[in-house]
């Protein structure tokens, strides 16, 4: 089993600045802990980050050769995104949206979601733990389906 794990735009800038809001990790750190999670699981994360919705299109399209499903941070495009709506829909791969920050805590804009309502589910606030539990919570659903 292999999971994409998707850092939308600004994210390759974590830790170097708004620690108060996003935490003190860098991507690699995050994608470093990801990993090892990742192995303790008995599956296998691949890792895309870009600041362009064509370029995260492109990599939800791929998934669909490889991927068991996705775990995804789509940064502000969270909130403007019909394009990515229509890409995570087409794939038929569940997705889970992802934020560091507890988007409902914070401007108004933030509490609105164009991604949600075409993925599995949404995991908001936890820091990069908010990774730790979708990519937990995809292993988890897949081995109770295969269960049956
Ligand atoms: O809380 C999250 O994970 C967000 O997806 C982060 C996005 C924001 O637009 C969403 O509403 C919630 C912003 C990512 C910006 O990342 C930065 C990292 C370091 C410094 C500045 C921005």
């Amino acid at each position: 089993m292999e999971i994409l794990i998707l850092h939308g735009p600004n994210l390759n800038l974590l830790g170097q600045r708004e620690p108060e809001i996003y935490g003190r990790l860098t991507l690699d750190d995050i994608n470093r802990r990801l990993e090892a999670r990742a192995r303790e699981l008995g599956v296998g994360v691949r890792f895309v980050q870009s600041n362009h919705e064509g370029a995260l299109i492109d990599a939800l399209h791929e998934a669909r050769g490889w991927a068991a499903g996705v775990v995804f941070n789509p940064g502000a495009y969270t909130h403007t995104s019909v394009a990515l709506r229509d890409a995570i829909a087409a794939i038929g791969l569940p997705v889970v949206e992802v934020h560091l920050s507890n988007v409902h805590a914070r401007e108004a804009f933030r509490r609105q979601s164009m991604l949600a309502p075409v993925c599995l589910g949404t995991i908001s606030g936890f820091g990069w733990l908010s990774y730790r539990l979708a990519l937990e919570g995809l292993v988890r659903l897949n081995s109770v389906q295969q269960e049956g």
